[in-house]
C-alpha cells in the first residue's frame, strides 16, 4: 500500500502536547497509520537550518521537521501567510498587508520545504499538503521529480474572483493551487469560487469539478472536515466528574451557560458577539441574573499586529458589559485568554445551555460541532451559528445568524434560552446525526480515495 505523507506548517509531535489547539491536528490525529509521515515546520528558529530533516519516530509514525531562520518565519509565515493571505481569504481586505518581500520569502521557504522532505520520499508515496501557507509547495515538489499523487487541502475560505484579484499575486496562486492533482475546500461554495478564479483568471475550462488549464486536469471539490463525533461526545459524557467542569457548574448555582470557544482570532466575530451579549441583557432584562456567557479564547499569531489590538478591544468591550450589568453577587460575562484542557472544553461544551459560535467568515468550524456532539440528548442546549461558517451548510437545524448584527445574535441566544425541550430534541438529533455522519475519519477517507483516482485522470486527460 502506498505510504502516506503529510505535509502542513505545523507538526504536532506527539510529545509536544500542549501545542495543538488548532483544528488540524485533531482532525488528522487517527490518519496517521504505522509507516506514515508527517513532515513540515518543527516550530524552532534557527540560524542555520540542516538542510535535511530532523526525524522522529512515534508510534510508527516518522515526524519529519525542519528549522526556519527568524528572518524566514517573519516573512513567510507572519508577513504573507498571516498578514496577507489569511485576511484576504476571511473577506478582510482592509486588514491585508501585501509586501513584495514577503511572498518572496513565502516561495523560499516552500522551496525549502519541498527540497528537504524530497530526498526522503518513496516513489510510490501519496503527498496530502494542508493549507494556505503551503499553496506553492506542490509545483515545486513537481519540479523537483516526484511523480505521486499530490493532493491539496484548504482548511480556510476561498474567495470570488473580484476579491482575489486585490492580491497582487493572485494569478501565481490560482497557477500554483492547479498544479495539485486534487484541491479540496470546506464547502462546495469555496470550491466554485476557485474553479471560477481559474477559469476567469487563467482562462481554464471547467467542467462540472474538473479545471483543465495546459492540456493537464486536475479537480477542485468540496470535502467538508468533520470530528470523532463518538469519541468527543464520550470525552464529554466523562468529563462531568473533571474538577475545573465541576467548579464551573457549581459556580453556576442553576444559571445558564452560555459557552464560546474561539482562537483569539478577528476571523471569529468576537466584538460582535461580546455586544450582542450586552444587547441581550437590554432588550431581555429577565434574563439577567439568570445567565453566565463563557468565552474561551487561547491567544493566537500575537506576531502579528491585528491580533495584539484585537486583545485590547476585548478586554475594553468586557470590561464595559461587565461594568454596566455586574451585581455584587453576579458577572454576567467571564472571559478567559488561557487554553483549556480538552477534556475540560468537552465538559464545559456539554454543560452549555447555549453554544455561540458567530464568526464572521470560517472554513468549517469545529467548535460547532464539538458543542453539538457534547450535548446529552434528553435535555439538549442551542447552537447559535454563523451563516459565514462552512458548518452552516451542513448544520440548518441550529439557529443561524448573520454575525455583522448584535441584534440578531442576541434575538437567537433570547430564543435558545426560552425555546422548549421538545424542539431543543429535534434540534438536536438531526444536528448529531450529521456530526456523527460527516466524521473527521470520513472526511480523510474522501479526499484519499479522491486522490487515489489521479491516475486514471492522467489517462483520460
Ligand atoms: C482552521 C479553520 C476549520 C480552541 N480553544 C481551545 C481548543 N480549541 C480547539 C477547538 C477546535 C479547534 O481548536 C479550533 O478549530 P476551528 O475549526 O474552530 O478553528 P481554526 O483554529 O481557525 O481552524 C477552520 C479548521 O481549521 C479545520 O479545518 O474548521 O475554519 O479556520 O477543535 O476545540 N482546544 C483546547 N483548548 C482551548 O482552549 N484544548
Amino acid at each position: 500500500m502506498a505510504r502516506l505523507v503529510i505535509v502542513s506548517n505545523r507538526v504536532p509531535i506527539p510529545k509536544s502536547r500542549g501545542a495543538a489547539a488548532g483544528g488540524l491536528a485533531i482532525a488528522l490525529r487517527d490518519l496517521l497509520t504505522p509507516g506514515s509521515m508527517w513532515f513540515g515546520w518543527s516550530g524552532r528558529l534557527t540560524a542555520e537550518p540542516a538542510a535535511q530533516p530532523s526525524l522522529v519516530e512515534a508510534r510508527g509514525v516518522t515526524y519529519a521537521t525542519v528549522d526556519l531562520t527568524a528572518e524566514a518565519h517573519r516573512s513567510f509565515y507572519v508577513g504573507f501567510a498571516n498578514g496577507a493571505l489569511w485576511p484576504l481569504l476571511h473577506f478582510r481586505l482592509g486588514l491585508m498587508r501585501f509586501h513584495r518581500e514577503d511572498y518572496e520569502g513565502y516561495l523560499a521557504v516552500n522551496q525549502t520545504f519541498a527540497a528537504s522532505l524530497e530526498p526522503v520520499l518513496q516513489p510510490d508515496d501519496t503527498v496530502w499538503v494542508h493549507d494556505y501557507h503551503l499553496i506553492p509547495f506542490g509545483r515545486m515538489l513537481r519540479a523537483r521529480g516526484f511523480q505521486g499523487p499530490i493532493g491539496f487541502f484548504l482548511h480556510v475560505p476561498f474567495v470570488p474572483p473580484s476579491m482575489l484579484e486585490a492580491m497582487p499575486v493572485a494569478r501565481e496562486l490560482v497557477v500554483d493551487l492547479c498544479a495539485y492533482d486534487l484541491v479540496g475546500f470546506q464547502t462546495e461554495e469555496h470550491a466554485r469560487d476557485f474553479r471560477d478564479c481559474a477559469q476567469r483568471m487563467l482562462g481554464a475550462t471547467v467542467d462540472g469539478e474538473w479545471v483543465r488549464l495546459n492540456g493537464r486536469r486536475m479537480r477542485a471539490f468540496a470535502d467538508p472536515i468533520g470530528i470523532d463525533a463518538e469519541s468527543f461526545a464520550q470525552e464529554a459524557g466523562r468529563a462531568a466528574s473533571d474538577k475545573l467542569v465541576r467548579r464551573v457548574a457549581e459556580s453556576m448555582v442553576g444559571r445558564a451557560l452560555i459557552i464560546g470557544v474561539d482562537r483569539m482570532d478577528y476571523s471569529k466575530g468576537l466584538p460582535q458577539r461580546f455586544e450582542a451579549f450586552g444587547r441581550l441583557l437590554e432588550k431581555h432584562p429577565e434574563h439577567r441574573r439568570k445567565i453566565h456567557y463563557l468565552q474561551i479564547c487561547p491567544r493566537s499569531r500575537e506576531e502579528v499586529d491585528e491580533y495584539r489590538k484585537l486583545r485590547i478591544d476585548l478586554d475594553r468591550l468586557a470590561g464595559r458589559i461587565n461594568g454596566k450589568f455586574s451585581e455584587f453577587d453576579w458577572t454576567p460575562l467571564r472571559y478567559s485568554a488561557r487554553a483549556a484542557p480538552r477534556s475540560t472544553l468537552a465538559g464545559l461544551y456539554r454543560i452549555g445551555r447555549i453554544g455561540v459560535v458567530t464568526p464572521l467568515r470560517d472554513g468549517m468550524n469545529l467548535v460547532a460541532k464539538e458543542f453539538v456532539a457534547s450535548q446529552p440528548d434528553e435535555d439538549p442546549g442551542v447552537l447559535v451559528l454563523s451563516k459565514f461558517a462552512g458548518a452552516a451548510h451542513e448544520l440548518t437545524e441550529a439557529l443561524i445568524v448573520n454575525p455583522f448584527d448584535p441584534d440578531a445574535i442576541a434575538d437567537a441566544v433570547h430564543l435558545g434560552l426560552i425555546m422548549p425541550v421538545a424542539e431543543r430534541r429535534e434540534r438536536h438529533a438531526a444536528l448529531k446525526a450529521k456530526v456523527l455522519r460527516t466524521t473527521a475519519q470520513v472526511y480523510c477517507r474522501r479526499f484519499l480515495d479522491a486522490l487515489a483516482q489521479r491516475p486514471l485522470v492522467r489517462a483520460a486527460a
